[in-house]
């Protein structure tokens, strides 16, 4: 059975999921789930994941959430193929988990606030005008496509 990721497109913790199962090369269904709809927050998306939030992984019978703990399974459980992303070796292991928990603890918060300032909200502002796929800066410089 293929690994299915339930996600939203403008969430930056399915981003995490997603970029780790491209790193791993692996086939995977997305389901997308509409977070302005509050779907999270019914069921039968609760039995997924009790406290509301995507993302989610399926894989077989295992049923995931929280985007960390689901890139560490999948870091282990296919550590043979696409990128290897962690190391057997634990001390090696050891520091990669430090440096883990510095992206969650430090980082997270004002990344994921850029992201949206910087990112998201202006490519939902484009898209409602008509003018999606473009990333603009304050300028209204181009800076590619997302
Ligand atoms: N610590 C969680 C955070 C998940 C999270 O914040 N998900 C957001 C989208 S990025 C969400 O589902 N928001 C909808 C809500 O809370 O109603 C993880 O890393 O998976």
């Amino acid at each position: 059975m293929a690994i299915k990721v339930h996600g939203g497109l403008f969430s930056t913790a399915t981003m995490r999921v997603l970029a780790c199962l491209e790193e791993k090369e692996l086939d995977y269904d997305f389901v997308p789930v509409n977070l302005r709809a509050g779907e999270p927050k019914r069921e039968p998306f609760l039995s997924l994941n009790p406290f509301g939030q995507v993302p989610v992984l399926e894989d077989g019978d295992l049923k995931l959430f929280e985007s960390r703990a689901i890139t560490k399974y999948i870091a282990y459980k296919y550590a043979n193929k696409g990128t290897p992303l962690i190391s057997q070796d634990p001390k090696e292991m050891a520091m990669e988990c430090v440096w883990m928990e510095v992206e969650a603890q430090r980082y997270e918060n004002a990344a994921a606030k850029l992201t949206w300032e910087l990112c998201i909200k202006q490519y939902r502002y484009d898209c409602r005008r008509g003018r999606g796929g473009r990333v603009r800066r304050k300028t209204g410089q181009s800076s590619g496509r997302i």
